[in-house]
């Protein structure tokens, strides 16, 4: 094709040759995803390592009419990173615009660029003495372009929000190859549309992020975690209140694991050990922490956890008595996704309905898939304290897997009509990629999807950036 070999050739001339690679030895890891879903094919990654030649390769592709897939560290659960199987699309990675390029203890905020990763970036706000509060299991390799490009959820939204409620600024190089530099580190600045908002959650098809100014947080000086039994999602639910009503601003983290999805860490991950005497139905994982020195949150959490044995809430607990044993419990919720993947084919539903709703949905949507699929194994996991459970469903031990794939689309179909009755959402935080623009018209058909589709005309008007993604053909 000499059309993209004069294109590649001129992308050469502006990023090096580090920043290009076109052996489909090199290209093979960015064109399928984590879940293997999907195999795309590209002609090369572009690896740009400034903004400017981030907004050059851009503004070339532009010119020439050829489609770019931002990608970080392609952990995306629903495809959003992968290019079109037609070999038609260029990656662009973000991996070597990697600098922390500022961060203020006394503003509490960091200027990042897109492709340093959510645990170096964790990292380097802890040596600043602070926290950057948003945690995912795929941190390692996640990209803060990614987590922003995604509104990223994780273990910690139940205090701190979502991705997007930690941004105060940044740095996006538009579709046609325009820097807008909104790297502002401002706590109040109402002048005009709230921009960078537009870009976060838009998965790469208005924008592609550069750079960005995050909120930090102190950091915790007291830590407390707790591994909980539970006979039921209702009883995970009355402790969750009963944290609530003793001391709210304390909760870091509250997940739920079913005592499925816990079998299978326990069965494929090396090294993980249940810190109880018995397996029970539910777990619930707490995570309790202060800034404040002396805060005897130890004494809290031993209380409730003692009033809810008492009043049997609860049926046993762990409390962790050592950094080693805190890291232990959370990887009993942190690998459940690779231990799921491990066990066999799965569909997943990364769904959200109101705190208070969460029981009922779970055995409403229980019944229903059981009904769907005899034999099925439900494991719905998740950050309970926030509403977002991942409604996860592994195929019947005797059937075939790419069987059970096939039956994706009905699956999520059953799931999600009770997630519809419950007023919830059928995409909390993984976000809609190439898997589910299927079901934007039907959520979020009219004027909702219409104004999304004038948004993207206006900022890419040629279609160039991540086509096939969020917004259905
Ligand atoms: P990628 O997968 O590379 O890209 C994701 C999307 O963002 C794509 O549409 C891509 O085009 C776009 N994009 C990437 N970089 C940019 C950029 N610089 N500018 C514009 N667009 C861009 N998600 C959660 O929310 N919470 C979790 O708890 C969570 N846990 C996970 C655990 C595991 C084991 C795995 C595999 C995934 C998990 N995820 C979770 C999903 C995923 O990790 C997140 O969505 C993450 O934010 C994606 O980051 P990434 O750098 O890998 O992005
Ligand atoms: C998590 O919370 C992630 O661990 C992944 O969002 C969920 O594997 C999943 O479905
Ligand atoms: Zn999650």
């Amino acid at each position: 094709m000499p059309a993209i070999d004069h294109l590649l050739a001129t992308i050469r001339a502006v990023v090096g040759d580090r920043g290009l690679l076109t052996d489909p030895g090199d290209t093979a890891a960015y064109s399928e995803d984590w879940r293997r879903l999907y195999q795309g094919r590209t002609p090369a990654v572009v690896r740009p390592a400034t903004t400017q030649e981030t907004a050059a390769v851009v503004r070339l592709c532009a010119e020439a009419g050829v489609p770019i897939v931002p990608q970080g560290g392609n952990t995306s659960m629903v495809g959003g990173a992968v290019p079109a199987a037609d070999g038609s699309e260029l990656v662009l990675s973000t991996a070597r615009l990697n600098r922390v390029r500022a961060i203020d203890p006394v503003d509490l905020t960091m200027t990042i660029e897109a492709g340093v990763t959510l645990k170096a970036a964790q990292n380097a706000a802890a040596e600043a003495g602070c926290l950057l509060p948003l945690s995912i299991s795929s941190e390692g390799t996640a990209q803060i372009g990614g987590v922003l490009a995604t509104n990223a959820g994780g273990n910690n939204t139940v205090r701190y929000g979502n991705a997007r409620d930690l941004v105060l600024g940044l740095e996006v190089v538009l579709a046609d190859g325009t820097i807008w530099n909104g790297l502002r580190r401002l706590r109040k600045d109402n002048t005009g549309y709230c921009l960078r908002q537009l870009f976060v959650g838009s998965e790469g098809t208005l924008g592609i992020i550069t750079a960005a100014v995050l909120k930090l947080a102190p950091r915790p000086q007291e830590i407390a975690v707790a591994f909980c039994a539970v006979a039921s999602a209702e009883d995970a639910l009355e402790l969750f209140a009963r944290f609530q009503a003793y001391d709210a601003a304390a909760i870091s983290a509250f997940e739920l694991m079913s005592g499925l999805g816990t079998e299978f860490v326990l069965k494929h991950i090396e090294g993980a050990m249940l810190p109880l005497s018995a397996p029970a139905p539910f777990y619930v994982l707490v995570e309790l922490a202060t800034p404040r020195a002396d805060a005897g949150l130890r004494d809290t959490l031993e209380q409730v956890l003692e009033d809810a044995l008492g009043d049997e809430v609860i049926t046993d607990a762990a409390i962790a008595e050592s950094e080693a044993q805190r890291a232990a419990i959370w990887r009993l919720r942190e690998e459940h996704s690779e231990a799921q993947k491990r066990e066999g084919a799965s569909v997943k539903n990364d769904v959200s309905v109101p705190v208070s709703k969460l029981p009922e949905f779970i055995q409403q949507a229980t019944e229903a898939c059981v009904r769907l699929i005899p034999g099925i194994r439900v494991v719905p996991f998740g950050h309970m304290g926030d509403g977002n459970i991942h409604f996860n469903l592994e195929q019947p031990e005797d059937a075939d897997g790419a069987w059970f794939l096939a039956q994706d689309h009905a699956i999520m179909d059953t799931v999600n009509e009770v997630v519809r009755s419950f007023d919830g959402s059928f995409s909390a935080e993984h976000g809609i990629g190439k898997l589910k623009p299927y079901m934007m018209p039907d959520w979020r058909g009219g004027a909702e999807l219409d104004m999304m589709r004038r948004i993207k005309a206006a900022l890419d008007p040629q279609g160039i950036l991540n086509p096939g993604k969020v917004l259905p053909e």
